[in-house]
């Protein structure tokens, strides 16, 4: 039964990192066919800590047909005995979240404090709450007996490997679809380890296939014939690119992409609570969270101490070792990344921004970026326009409420927005006129699988969460 758990054996204790994996094809780790492999690294030391076997179009091959051939049973399954498979693997990861806390921070590079108390607790609930739909799909107001579309080709990026894993892979298989995923290149490990789990959980063979590689990998999964399905969530470079290639097939595709988001603080806004918003908002997860509250803006009159109050939260932030349980801020979770990052700050300083950030010892190996604040920011300004997916926060100001929902909405993203104001009926008001997918009120950055989520113009389209998290998922 799948109920007979069986808790993770004594050797498998916290970091025992194997050095090498395999693929997970049809419920085993094998090798790719051209026997390619990667290593990934731990941001915060460089110090590589496995290889990797890297996927290529063959293996992809073989892991759709894998994924074909469980589909026929698992879709056949009823939705009561899906439900109990994924209640067994939330349970298991609760089980084994130490574990998967600290492979987690080793691999991304962002602090254990986040992985324990937000990654790994979302991920768990997002399994809970799709098991407790699978026996109900036919109350989900979609019409009796909706059906599983097959085959899910699903890819992932590097900011929340795990999370993101959960968002795709649990309302997949609560659905009756099966299910290919590629994680990002630089943190396979977690989806790796996931794979374990689903051998765990008793899991019949090719109903999860992971497929760690790089993005002709992911290319090879959007393309193949026998995916219906395709998740991805990234940038909206390769989002477009995705779309291209689906255009014309009858592929179903949802796209989760970049954002720029404005967090809107009036003036009769709670400073002290406004400002550990703003922090949360921008220097979670260093920034690289596609919702981040990237751009502040905030009521001309109180600009100024509202600022002060900013540095001076920003200069107790603690950067350093992401397995510290009291470090703020981590590593950036690649050099390409760090690089990224770094140009377009130099940038905003070339355009005549004025950069602050607060004294702080940056590590000698690693990739690192101190939290940064950039005031003088004008709409043109590249800071101000694009995403820099970095600890960095571009301020701008406002006088009206008109003139602040015209600022927060002149982008090409169409994410996510907070605002910041006691009046409820400007809630309401200023929300509403809001492009984006979602609005945090006096909060910012609050999860839950209950809630869709996604976004509006280029940041892409498609939920995912929620009932309306199903919905990609079926035919109806
Ligand atoms: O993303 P990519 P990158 C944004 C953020 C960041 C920028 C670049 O602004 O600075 O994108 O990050 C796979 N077909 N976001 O380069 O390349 C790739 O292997 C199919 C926002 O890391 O989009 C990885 O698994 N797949 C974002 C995944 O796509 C392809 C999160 C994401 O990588 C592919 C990440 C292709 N042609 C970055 N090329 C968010 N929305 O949260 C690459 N991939």
């Amino acid at each position: 039964s799948v109920f007979e758990y069986a808790p993770a054996p004594e050797s498998r204790s916290i970091v025992d990192i194997a050095p090498s994996y395999g693929l997970f094809i049809d419920g085993e780790f094998v090798e790719a066919a051209d026997g390619k492999v990667f290593k990934t690294v731990s941001p915060s030391t460089e110090e590589v800590l496995a290889e990797i076997a890297q996927a290529g179009e063959a293996d992809v091959d073989r892991a759709v047909k894998a994924a074909r051939k469980a589909f026929e049973k698992w879709s056949a399954l009823p939705g009561s005995e899906r439900a109990k498979y994924l209640f067994r693997i939330a349970r298991i990861i609760q089980e084994r979240s130490r574990e998967l806390a600290v492979l987690e921070t080793l691999d991304n590079g962002k602090p254990i404090k986040e992985t324990r108390d937000a990654d790994l607790p979302l991920v768990a609930a997002h399994f809970f709450y799709y098991a407790g739909w699978a026996d109900k799909l036919d109350h989900a107001g979609f019409g009796a007996n909706p059906q599983p579309l097959g085959v899910a080709g699903q890819v992932i990026p590097w900011n929340f490997p795990l999370l993101m894993l959960a968002w795709k892979i649990a309302p997949a298989l609560a659905t009756g679809n099966t299910v290919v995923l590629k994680p990002a290149e630089t943190t396979p490990l977690s989806a790796l380890f996931f794979a374990d789990i689903c051998r765990q959980a008793g899991l019949p063979k090719g109903v999860v296939n992971i497929l760690p590689g790089y993005g002709d990998a992911g290319a090879a999964v959007v393309a193949h014939p026998d995916v219906n399905k395709v998740a991805f969530t990234g940038s909206t470079a390769v989002g477009k690119e995705i779309a291209r290639t689906v255009a014309g097939t009858r592929k179903k595709v949802t796209l989760e992409l970049g954002g720029k988001g404005a967090n809107i603080v009036f003036d009769d806004a709670p400073v002290d609570q406004a400002v550990e918003g703003i922090v949360n908002g921008i220097f979670f997860n260093q920034g690289q969270v596609c919702c981040a509250g990237s751009r502040l803006l905030v009521q001309e009159s109180i600009e100024e101490e509202l600022l002060e109050s900013l540095k001076r939260r920003l200069s107790t932030l603690r950067l350093g070792d992401p397995l510290d349980k009291n470090t703020d801020i981590g590593a950036i979770n690649s050099e390409e990344q760090l690089t990224r990052i770094t140009s377009l700050v130099e940038q905003g300083e070339a355009e005549g921004a004025e950069r602050w950030s607060p004294a702080c010892d940056i590590p000698e190996s690693g990739y690192w970026f101190a939290p940064t604040l950039f005031t003088n920011v004008t709409q043109a300004h590249r800071i101000a326009r694009d995403e820099i997916f970095g600890p960095v926060l571009s301020v701008l100001t406002f006088r009206t409420p008109d003139e602040a929902v015209a600022k927060a909405n002149n982008t090409p993203y169409g994410l996510s927005a907070g605002v910041w104001t006691e009046k409820g009926s400007r809630i309401l008001a200023v929300a509403n006129k809001l492009r984006a997918g979602v609005v945090w009120s006096n909060t910012f950055n609050k999860f839950d699988p209950t809630s869709p989520f996604g976004g509006y113009k280029e940041s892409g389209f498609g939920r995912e969460g929620g009932r309306h998290g199903l919905e990609a998922y079926l035919d109806v």
